[in-house]
Parts: structure tokens; sequence; C-alpha cells
């Protein structure tokens, strides 16, 4: 098949679903860096391909497309030829429900992240990572609620739902934070730790 090219910086949670969802699928793919201090993002020639000036992009021959969540979906529907992301549509609605849901994460994910790990001490606004921290926490307590029901987060089976969810789960429980108990998610997240692809694009340290 032909070469796949991604652009996207490897420490961004966006970015890691989409390099995960090609790793578990066995597609070949170039990635360039783009985002953050690589800059990119804003050149005329990347926001004729993406333009949000986001990453990732995802360029597969004449199609481009934006968006992580979409993009990790179109490539399990290509290629997965039923991996990762089930063709029966209540199964597939139920995967993408929980893909969906993991938007709620962005801006109190942000909050958190910048102000740990990416702004200086002195200039940290700490009301806004403890008001991040504790809806990352009740969000993350939701997704423990259905762990305890079932293995992976759609269902039995590991999939996207799992992709997405995974590189959030990756800064959450790597920064030094208060976290509740949250059993059934530490369970599923060392599932998620077992699989060559988590070594290999998710867990590469935090940035
Ligand atoms: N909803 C978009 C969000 C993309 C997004 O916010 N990407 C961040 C990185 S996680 C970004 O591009 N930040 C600016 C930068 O890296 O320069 C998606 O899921 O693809």
């Amino acid at each position: 098949m032909r070469m796949l090219e991604i652009w996207g910086r490897t420490n961004s949670v966006n970015v890691k679903k989409v390099l995960w969802t090609c790793e578990e699928l066995g597609l070949p793919y170039t990635r360039h860096d783009a985002g953050g201090a690589f800059g990119v993002v804003a050149t005329p020639a990347y926001r004729a391909m993406n333009p949000n000036g986001l990453v990732p992009t995802l360029v597969d021959g004449d199609l481009t497309l934006w968006e992580s969540n979409t993009i990790s979906r179109y490539l399990a529907a290509k290629y997965g030829e039923g991996r990762l992301l089930s063709t029966d549509p209540g199964r597939r609605a139920k995967a993408e429900q929980w893909m969906d849901w993991t938007h709620s994460f962005a801006y109190p994910f942000r909050d958190v992240i910048f102000g740990l790990l990416r702004t200086p001490p002195e200039k940290c606004d700490l009301a806004a990572i403890e008001r991040g921290r504790q809806i990352c926490a009740g969000l993350f307590m939701i997704a423990d609620a259905a762990l305890s029901a079932h293995a992976f987060l759609a269902g039995e089976e590991f999939g996207l739902a799992d992709i997405v969810l995974g590189p959030f789960a990756y800064v959450w429980y790597g920064l030094d934070i208060e976290r509740p108990a949250t059993p059934h998610l530490d369970r599923w997240y060392g599932e998620l730790q077992k699989r060559p692809a988590w070594a290999k694009v998710v867990a590469i340290g935090l940035s």
C-alpha cells in the first residue's frame, strides 16, 4: 500500500491517537514534525491542508484529513477490515460515543498539561490547573464506571475508543497530581501498557 503522510509533533495527545491507530493496523507512514516548537502549522502550505493550524493532519493519496478522531475512524474503516472499529452499526456507535466524549477533556486537560508541564512555575495559574484537574477527575471516574462492566471502554474488545482515551490517561497517570481511586481504569491502563504500540508512540515521556 502507499505510504501515509502524517503531520504532527509526537508529544501531542491528538497526534498519538493517529500514530497508535497506524501502529495497531500495521500501516506504513511518514511523520513530519509540526506544531509547538516545530512551527510549520502557520505556513500557507500547511494551512492549505489544515485551515485550523493544528495537528494532526493526514494525507492519504488524494485525501487530506484533519481532526484526530476522524482520521483514526477513517484509517480503521478503510484499512482495518473490522479491526479497532466494528462494522456493526450499534457496536460502532458505542465506540464513537466514547470517542466523541473524549472531546470533553480538551480544555480542562489543556489547562492541566500546559500549567504543569509547559509553563514556568512562577507563571502557573494554579486555580485553572485545579479546576481542570477536577473536571478531568470527574471524566475519568465516568470511564472507570464503564470499565467496571467490561474489559475495554466500548465493550470486551480493544478498539478506537481505547486508543482515543489512552494518550490522555498516559498524561493523567504520569503527572504528580491528586487522582481519585479508579480501580477499573487502573486495570484498563495496565492492559494498554501491554500493547507494543503503547511503548512506541504513547509512553514516550511527558513534555
Ligand atoms: N480537535 C482537534 C484538536 C487538535 C489540537 O488541538 N491539536 C493541538 C495539539 S494536541 C495543536 O495542534 N496545538 C498547536 C500546536 O501544536 O502548535 C483534533 O482532535 O485533531
